[in-house]
Formats: C-alpha cells, structure tokens, sequence
C-alpha cells in the first residue's frame, strides 16, 4: 500500500511539473531559491577565469502576464562587482546602443561607463545594472537608451556617454530582484523581474545578453558565451565588443476587441489559458504567449461574465481582430449590456425616455434568448410592437413556448425569450433613473413629482388629516 502511494506521490509531482513547465510561468521573488523549470534553463556555459565569483554558467528565463524573469547563477561571494543585462527588443536596426565615445578621454563607454560596444544586428534598447558591493546589492538600475534622440553610433564632442541614457531605478519601474546566489550549483539564482510596460509592451522577440564586470572596465564572463569577453590577459580592462545574444521568441498575440455596434470592447478581460490582458481603451489587448502552442482564447465582460471564445494555434505573432455579433456592450452609454444567443442586429437607447430598442436575428422557427443587465426591472417589453407578458419565475420563463420576459432582481439581469420568423425589434421601457442621495439625474418632472408624492403619501395624507381636523375643530 504504501508502495503504490509513493508511486502515486512521484507521477504526481511528474505531471506537476510538466504543467509548470510552460508559461506563464510566476517566479517567487521573495527567494533566491531556483523555482524555475529545467526546460527554462535556456543557457549553460564553463567559464572559470578570472575566477569563480566573476563566472556565469547557468541561464533561466520564463514569463507571465505581466513580467518576464531571469534567473542566473550570479554568485559573487566577496567580490564588488557589477552585473549588466543587455535587452534587445526593438529589431528596427536603426533603433538601440551600438557604442559611444567619450569626448573626455577617447574611450567607447556604455550607460555605467563600461568599456562596451554592441553590434548590429544586436542593438539593446535597455540595459539594466547591478553594483554589488562585496556583501549585498546596492544599486539596481533599468537604463533606456534615448533612441528617439540618438543614432545607434555616436560620436559627438559635445556628446558625453550619459547623455544618450534615461536613467531609471529598476524597483521604481515596477521590477524587481532577489538576493545573489549562494553558489553555481543551480540550487540558488539571482532574480530579475521586469515588467512588459518597462520592456516598451510585451515584444515580438527579447535578445539577451548578461555579463559581469568590475567596478569599471569590461566583461569578464558572459551568458550566453562571448569569445570577446576571453580574448585578453587582462579581461578586466579591455574593450569588449558584444556579439552574441540570446533569442527568445514570445508569440505577441495582439487583439482588438469590438461588440456587434462597433464598439471597442475596453475594459474586459483576455484570458489565454493562464494568461490574462484587460483590454485598453481602444479595446487592444495583447498577450505574451508562447510560440508553437494553442490556446483558448476567452472574453470575460465587466457586466455579465464570459462573452466569447474561440481557439487559436500560435505558431508565431498575431494580430487579430474579433467582433462580437451577438454582444452588445452599454451600447450608447446606456447600462444595459446585452448578450443573445441570435446576432445584434442594431440597437438604440433614448435616456430622457428610459427606451432602450435592440433589434436581434435568428434563424426562422427558433427562438432567441437575450439577457440584458438592468438594476431595474423593467416597464414593459414589446416585440415588433406588442407588448409581451413576463412571468415571475425562471423555470416558466425556461419552459415558455411563445414570448416572454422574466427579471431576476439578485442577478440584475433581464431575460427575454422571443420566437423568429425575422428580425424582432424588443422594445424595452424601464424606469427612469431616481434621484438618489442628492445626485442629479436625468428625469421626467412629472415622474419626479410622482416620486415625491409616492415617497411623502404619508406625510401628506397626515398633514391633510391634521388640516380637516382644524377645521372641524373650529366649525364646532
Ligand atoms: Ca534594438
Ligand atoms: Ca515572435
Ligand atoms: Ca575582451
Ligand atoms: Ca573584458
């Protein structure tokens, strides 16, 4: 018995892992302790020169929603040392570093005056650095190159090398880093997050390159490998010319979102088997997926839950654009969010008469069922011009074989079932909006007037009482 649970035990953790294996993948950044997969080792080289605390061997990578994660066997025991990664992402080949010279003293210097050039076709458009002082780190910066401003080469005599830098501190960018590995047995791992907003957006493709150096000079280990950066006696001083990157390809699945009126579908959420995107005003949302995988695709509304859903296999990037035909999202600003089972067809909305008219198709013989949001029940509803009867519970609505409305007042949802032979236009009165706690809403006089008399009946029928009362009093 015993047996077959520890059997059981171990093809647990198997699956387990196979499914972490993939992203999204949340790196715990409360520890330096490997929580990455070995699938997203995605480097491994020996170096051991000039010595162990300045050597790289190991590489991990992965990514969610919302951050990409490094992971390297930085282990600098007592040594001061900096650490740089390189991050190429945009491939225009006239955006990014390539090498800058220093008016001051004749020399090419990167954003930390590091004796660095990149080349094309590798021109990073970030590099982030790490002082660390001996015993912990000190300085954690996320550096733009200013590319709108500069050319890749510069060479400027009024140009110094920190001209041509943002300088940002990598915590304030929303990132984020764990302590230093222990050693480089893989057990422990130095741990960079950023996020996609720092990275420009989720890209297409990230190359990159992370390398050590001392308090100033050049590389002395890279990963992935440079030859440049053990070309020299002294690597510790040279002039080092990065050439070699790693690429990892990300699968930018990029959406726009509409609803059967046109409407841009801003503030509903993506969701792509674990990864998840709102969407932005423009109803864009854009997920870092990998490539070669499939995934389902969801729409989730604000107002009534899940809208859509469709499959798609990532080879690579997309660029994708879904309307919704049978998904109508506050159409003119109004509340009610309608969702059917046929095709939205039009709708219109009068807020100074609280009508609200959706036009919906199915095929012939068949009946539509619509669930629109209201905090009200309505009025009356009426397809093609006549008024349709409600009934008070769902079970009647669900089994009704002629039209019918029903309200649910703790879903907040209207429920209108209607039969096809054509487009039905249902007509909807609700109530109009009243006048809560002082706030000013649009509304009828006369239903205002109503509404005061109604809420005040008893005042009134009181004070009238009272008045009869006098009278009669002073008659006698
Ligand atoms: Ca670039
Ligand atoms: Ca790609
Ligand atoms: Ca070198
Ligand atoms: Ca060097």
């Amino acid at each position: 018995m015993e047996r077959i649970l520890l059997v059981f035990l171990l093809l647990t953790i198997v699956a387990f892992g196979s499914v972490l294996a993939k992203p999204p993948h949340t790196i715990d950044m409360s520890t330096n302790s490997n929580d990455f997969s070995s699938d997203e080792k995605v480097a491994q080289v020996d170096q051991d020169a000039p010595g162990k605390p300045a050597n790289l061997s190991l590489l991990y990578v992965t990514w969610d929603s919302s951050f990409l994660y490094i992971g390297v066997d930085f282990a600098p025991d007592g040594w001061g040392l900096a650490l740089g990664i390189a991050f190429d992402v945009n491939k225009d080949p006239n955006i990014g570093f390539g090498a800058v010279y220093e008016p001051d003293d004749s020399t090419w210097r990167d954003c930390w005056g590091r004796f660095f050039n990149h080349t094309s076709p590798y021109y990073p458009d970030y590099i982030s650095y790490f002082w660390y002082d001996g015993s912990t780190i000190t300085t954690a910066q996320f550096n733009r190159y200013m590319w709108e401003s500069y050319p890749p080469i510069v060479r400027d005599p009024d140009v110094h090398h920190w001209y041509v830098w943002y300088y940002n501190d990598l915590v304030s960018v929303g990132g984020g880093y764990t302590p230093v590995a222990s050693d480089h047995s893989g057990s422990t791992l130095f741990k960079v997050k950023v996020p996609w907003s720092a990275l420009g957006g989720v890209p297409s493709e990230i190359n990159l390159v992370v390398y050590i150096t001392g308090a100033d000079g050049s590389a002395v280990s890279s990963i992935p490998y440079n030859d440049n950066v053990h070309d020299q006696a002294n690597e510790w001083s040279d002039h080092d010319n990065i050439t070699t990157y790693l690429r990892i390809d990300i699968a930018k699945y990029n959406v726009t979102l509409k609803d059967a009126l046109g409407k841009s579908l801003y503030g509903h959420q993506l969701l792509a088997n674990g990864f998840s995107a709102t969407t932005d005003m423009k109803g864009v949302g854009i997920l870092p997926l990998v490539p070669g995988e499939s995934y389902v695709i969801e729409v989730v509304s604000p107002d009534i839950g899940k809208v859509y859903e469709t499959s798609i296999s990532s080879a690579d990037d997309v660029e994708d654009e879904i309307t919704i035909a049978n998904y109508a999202f506050r159409p003119f600003d109004s509340p009610y969010t309608t969702i059917t089972n046929g095709t939205i067809v039009q709708a219109s909305y009068d807020a100074d008469k609280g009508v609200f008219i959706i036009s919906i198709d199915a095929p012939a013989g068949t009946a539509s069922e619509t669930k629109i949001t209201s905090n009200d029940r309505p009025y009356t509803v009426e397809v093609d011009g006549v008024l349709i009867p409600y009934t008070l519970s769902k079970d009647k609505y669900l089994t009704a074989t002629s039209n019918v409305w029903y309200y649910d007042k703790y879903e907040k949802i209207l429920y209108i079932k209607v039969f096809h032979s054509s487009i039905k236009d249902i007509k909807i009165v609700f109530p109009l909006p009243p006048v809560i706690g002082g706030e000013a809403y649009l509304i009828n006089k006369i239903e205002l007037l109503k509404t005061l008399i109604m809420e005040n009946a008893a005042v009134i029928i009181v004070s009238v009482a009272v008045i009869l009362a006098a009278i009669l009093i002073r008659k006698k």
